[in-house]
């Protein structure tokens, strides 16, 4: 018997590369706007929603500008985007995805997805993964940005599975809090330094099965 019922995964960082496409269209809009940003302010954009991402990069930039202006810069980044991401295709799945989806359909636990993205399906569709998915929360159906619980809580609800009963697959710090904050086990993919508050941390879903998140589970509740 599994000590879960559903995985709830981020998009960007987890399944899928996308912070080096968003990251290109974010320094085209930043270099016409008359400044730049290095890779390291660029991670502070992982997880982040597009206009408080926008917000963020302006204020590096010291740029102000008006809500309309804004709305204009972020329309362009976003086309910049889908065109940096078009010919998207399965091979940039990061390794071990698949397989772990395997395992967990073999053992009728819920997949969901859980991503502040707006393109999520687009990008799911483009990859071929829609079909593992028996939930798609985006940023198109939340209000309330990470470390806020939504957008897992939400996708929880779509499953039909309590939060004590899910695991998160999280890059971000901001991610990591927000599983937390929904009551949520949380596994971190990334590196254990940032990703402090997770209950386990892997560097890829390669280092993922199913034993091993039962596992993990088991551990954590003989250790609390
Ligand atoms: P979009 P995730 C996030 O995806 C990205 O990490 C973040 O960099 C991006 O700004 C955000 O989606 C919004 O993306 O502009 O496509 O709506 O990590 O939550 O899957
Ligand atoms: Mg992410």
């Amino acid at each position: 018997m599994s000590s879960f019922a559903a995985c709830i995964f981020d998009l960007d960082g987890v399944i899928v590369d996308t912070a080096r496409y968003h990251f290109s269209a974010w320094r085209r809009l930043a270099n016409e706007l008359g400044f730049d940003f290095t890779e390291e302010e660029n991670e502070q954009l992982k997880g982040v929603g597009r206009m408080q991402s926008l917000e963020l990069i302006l204020s590096w930039g010291g740029k102000e500008l008006t809500s309309g202006e804004k709305m204009e810069w972020s329309v362009k980044k976003n086309e910049w985007y889908l065109d940096l991401i078009k010919e998207m295709d399965e091979a940039e799945i990061l390794p071990g995805t698949v397989h772990f989806l395997d395992e967990l359909r073999a053992n009728k636990i819920k997949v969901a997805l859980g991503s502040a993205s707006k393109n999520a399906r687009t990008i799911l569709g483009r990859i071929g993964l829609t079909n593992y998915f028996d939930a798609i929360v985006d940023g198109n159906l939340t209000t309330n940005p990470k470390p806020h619980p939504e957008v897992f809580l939400k996708g929880a609800n779509a499953v039909q599975v309590a939060p004590e009963s899910c695991v998160v697959f999280e890059d971000a710090l901001k991610g990591v809090e927000a599983a937390i904050a929904g009551g949520m086990h949380v596994i971190g993919v990334g590196k254990p330094e940032i990703l402090t508050e997770a209950d386990h941390v892997i560097s890829s879903l390669k280092e993922m099965s199913f034993a091993k998140l039962n596992n993990i589970l088991k551990e954590k509740t003989i250790i609390t």
